[in-house]
């Protein structure tokens, strides 16, 4: 067998022994001033072998077990959104709702850059009626959007996704699926002092100086 070729079976056997995939893309469509700074318009998808179950619990805090039994909701978390108003625009109200921690949601398996300094964005499935009816079913995509008082463009931040695996009637199906990525988002973007807090601290260099001067 040509080296070549034993290279690539290699990667395809790591690939599928892990179960972080790419199976979640996420992009940013536009950023557009809003009555509370930016509205950051993103667009995100699911592939042919994936859902997205309304089943199970909110996604908590921190790190979730690797979900094989729809005990959590599915989700979708971007990191570390500096600026965030509170303000999100879900896809449809009926099926999605949203939290903000500092840390988290994110599936036990992936690892994403998540400060606590900074909040993330967790938006995730709800049964629509009747009850615990329905799985989004890949290929699909949908559009959201988060605001914040930043608009700068060109920052690249984390995100991850926890999917279920779509496969009636396969020993896989309703298997988790995690995600992990980069997406352009307000990213750790640190706060910029107000020219008052200048002032006040010129104000008490000002005072040490004179104290200072008193003093010899
Ligand atoms: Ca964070």
């Amino acid at each position: 067998m040509p080296l070549r070729t034993l290279a690539v079976v290699a990667v395809g056997l790591l690939a599928t022994a892990s179960p972080a995939r790419a199976d979640f893309m996420v992009d940013v469509i536009s950023v557009v001033p809003s009555s509370g700074g930016f509205l950051w318009n993103y667009s995100a998808s699911i592939l042919a072998s994936d859902r997205l179950s309304p089943l199970g619990s909110v996604p908590a805090p921190g790190f979730n077990p690797e979900d094989n039994t729809r005990s959590i909701k599915d989700y979708l978390t971007i990191y570390d959104f500096s600026g965030f108003t509170g303000r999100v625009v879900l896809p449809n109200p009926t099926q999605w709702s949203f939290v903000s921690y500092s840390l988290g949601s994110t599936p036990a398996d992936v690892i994403p850059e998540d400060s606590p300094a900074f909040p993330n964005i967790t938006i995730y499935r709800i049964p629509e009626a009747p009850p615990n009816c329905c799985g989004i079913i890949g290929p699909a995509s949908f559009s959201f959007s988060i605001e914040s008082r930043f608009g700068t463009r060109g920052i690249i931040g984390s995100f991850t996704g926890e999917n279920t695996q779509n496969a009636p009637g396969q020993p896989n199906d309703g298997l988790g699926v995690s995600s992990v990525g980069d997406v352009e988002s307000p990213f750790q973007v640190a706060q910029v002092p107000e020219p008052g807090t200048f002032l006040l601290v010129g104000a008490g260099l000002l005072g040490l100086g004179i104290w200072r001067r008193q003093a010899t």
